[in-house]
């Protein structure tokens, strides 16, 4: 029987099924990148609501697993070498999930290599360009009398959205016909830029339709479906 007792967060979030990998999250872009991950690839799994408005992220529980107070997290009983393995950072949880499937990138390691460079690009360009501008034109920004923070955003939004746009072209997904760990990545945040942050007029979307018939293509996807909704808010 798979003891998980050692990891305190297992103290604010119980195992049920300690066999089963563990996710620590919410359904919001980055959060979903996971669940989505693991409805795809039907690794078995138990799904714990990590609530904001109760601040559980900040919590001596969670901050045990994940220091950088951010969803999501994931604690797999059966790591490497049979051991439990505590990861955050959505991007290093795909890559494992990937490797421990076998599914979704590329076995060549060209290839493998082509991925991990798109999934940093989301990383480290789409995620955090696209959640300042949904902050600025949506939330506490948005009632800032100085307009030209926003429009840097925008600006580096559309500049983004354009280089996605060419890779999609004259592919169905971003590595190609091949659906991977990048397009997983890449397309909750592209669907929250349109929807929760009303910001498709403002980046012109109906200048990027490779973008967008991609995300018509991802959102179709039964797996994506379900793990949009995953974990369940309370
Ligand atoms: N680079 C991190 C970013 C994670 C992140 O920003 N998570 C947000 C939700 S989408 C969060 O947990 N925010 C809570 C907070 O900042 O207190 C990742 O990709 O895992």
């Amino acid at each position: 029987m798979t003891d998980l007792s050692s990891f305190p967060i297992t103290k604010k979030w119980p195992a049920r099924h300690p066999e089963r990998i563990q996710l620590y999250s919410l359904p919001t872009p980055n959060g979903v990148k996971i669940s989505i991950m693991l409805e795809e690839t039907g690794l078995p799994y138990e799904p714990h609501l990590v609530s904001f408005e109760s601040s559980d992220q900040t919590s001596p529980e969670f901050l045990s697993l994940n220091p950088n107070n951010k969803i999501p997290a994931i604690l797999d009983p059966d790591g490497p070498g049979g051991k439990p393995l505590p990861l955050f950072e959505s991007g290093a949880i795909l890559i494992y999930l990937a490797d421990k499937s076998g599914r979704f990138m590329p076995q060549d390691l060209a290839g493998r290599y082509e991925t991990i460079q798109w999934l940093m690009f989301q990383m480290g360009g789409i995620g955090p360009m696209f959640g300042q501008l949904g902050f600025f034109n949506k939330f506490a920004g948005k009632d800032y009398e100085d307009k030209r923070p926003r429009d840097r955003y925008v600006a580096e939004s559309k500049r983004l959205l354009a280089v996605l746009n060419q890779r999609l072209a004259e592919r169905s997904w971003i590595m190609g016909d091949e659906y991977t760990i990048a397009d997983i990545a890449t397309f909750p945040w592209v669907r929250n830029l349109l929807g929760f942050y009303e910001a498709g007029d403002l980046v012109g979307i109906a200048d990027f339709p490779h973008v967008t018939r991609a995300l018509a293509a991802f959102v179709a996807r039964p797996a994506v479906a379900k793990g949009l909704t995953i974990p369940q808010r309370g």
